[in-house]
């Protein structure tokens, strides 16, 4: 079965005709609408599934980023939009080279003067670890927003166009310059550190621990916060510097587990681990010796929960000066794996990474 065939977005037919440079012109004059790139990797929003009824079984990353902008021609009255498919990739297989590539792609495009700002749209599933990412290390106050879908775009009530819709007014709008790295789901607008996927199904599955910094209401973006800790221009992270980033990983704590998955990072010459705890962090007897064993072998341990939210006490329940470990604060595992990667591409000394979770 040919999917795409099924794929009528709205507006298919409706082909936003195509500027000077490839702009989809607005409707008003170009130059009184902002410039927004769309740069298109994968996920269920470029879903389609064999029906339009199949809203949770269909094959991810196949429809094209000019299929997704033709089917919201309600783009045209916010902003001139041109699309690039850098990637088409369920986002469970983004990895470091791929992050990489899409964070200094975009770094490119906003650096460029007729780019005001930049939609990604992006699978779910790693979309929290690819925006924290870019929060880090992107050098720009241009807005970079991330959006994506629960339902694909076959499907019955396909939430991707009103997510593109909703992220392309975000991007074009010059309240979220300079709020760092945003995500736009199911029409709240979230911070890049705090925006966590807590539900494999529901479109209301993107939250944060303290909240959303706002929502788009009928076209307009309404904020009511913004992001404290440092991120993109105050951040000490910067793309255009990182050449790669050292191999980190995270050990997953469950009742009755034992060494073996650690001892296998460490033999994998893992630089750095981050121990999704539970509760607050919390170690067991067992595994005691074998972590004070990774340390002394100048493996840096990072310790947080396992748990969706929560704050890791640094010498809680753990003696993290004795042992010479360092705590994540409030970040979730694959969010810390991500700040002590870019961490280590500085120091691997335990006081400076310490600094750096605590004021990121
Ligand atoms: N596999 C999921 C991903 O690409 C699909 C999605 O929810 O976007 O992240």
């Amino acid at each position: 079965m040919n999917f795409l065939k099924l794929f009528k977005g709205a507006a298919v037919a409706a082909l936003v005709a195509a500027g000077p440079a490839g702009w989809a012109q607005a409707q008003a004059p170009a130059q009184a609408k902002p410039n927004i790139v769309i740069v298109a990797t994968g996920g269920t929003i470029a879903g389609a599934g064999a029906s339009s009824a199949n809203v949770n079984a269909y094959q991810s990353a196949v429809v094209g980023v000019d299929k997704l902008i033709a089917a919201v021609p309600e783009l045209r009255n916010v902003a001139n939009v041109r699309g690039e498919q850098l990637l088409q990739i369920g986002s469970e297989s983004f990895n470091n080279e791929r992050w990489l590539k899409l964070a200094r792609r975009v770094s490119e495009l906003l650096k460029s003067n007729d780019v005001d700002g930049v939609v990604i749209t992006h699978g779910t599933d790693t979309m929290e670890e690819t925006a924290y990412l870019l929060n880090l290390t992107l050098k720009s106050k241009k807005p970079v927003v991330l959006t994506g879908a629960m339902r694909p775009a076959t499907a019955l009530s396909a939430d991707g166009p009103l997510n593109v819709y909703n992220s392309v007014i975000v991007a074009a709008s010059k309240q979220a310059a300079g709020l760092g790295t945003l995500v736009v789901m199911n029409d709240e607008i979230h911070s890049a550190r705090d925006v966590i996927k807590t539900q494999s199904l529901k479109v209301e599955t993107f939250k944060s621990q303290y909240g959303p910094l706002g929502m788009v209401v009928e076209g307009e973006p309404r904020f009511y916060r913004a992001p404290i800790r440092p991120h993109t221009t105050q951040s000490e992270f910067d793309i255009e510097q990182i050449q790669s980033m050292p191999e980190t990983n995270v050990v997953y704590t469950y009742g009755n587990m034992n060494r073996t998955a650690m001892d296998a990072f460490i033999a994998s010459g893992t630089k750095g681990l981050v121990w999704a705890g539970f509760g607050a962090g919390s170690v067991p007897d067992y595994m005691d010796a074998p972590l004070k064993e990774a340390r002394a072998k100048g493996i840096v341990l990072v310790r947080t929960t396992r748990l969706a939210y929560g704050y890791t006490v640094r010498n809680g329940e753990t003696n993290d000066d004795k042992n010479d470990y360092v705590v994540a604060e409030d970040q979730t595992p694959g969010k810390s794996r991500i700040l002590l990667a870019l961490a280590m591409t500085k120091t691997h000394d335990t006081k400076e990474l310490q600094r750096i979770f605590w004021k990121y």
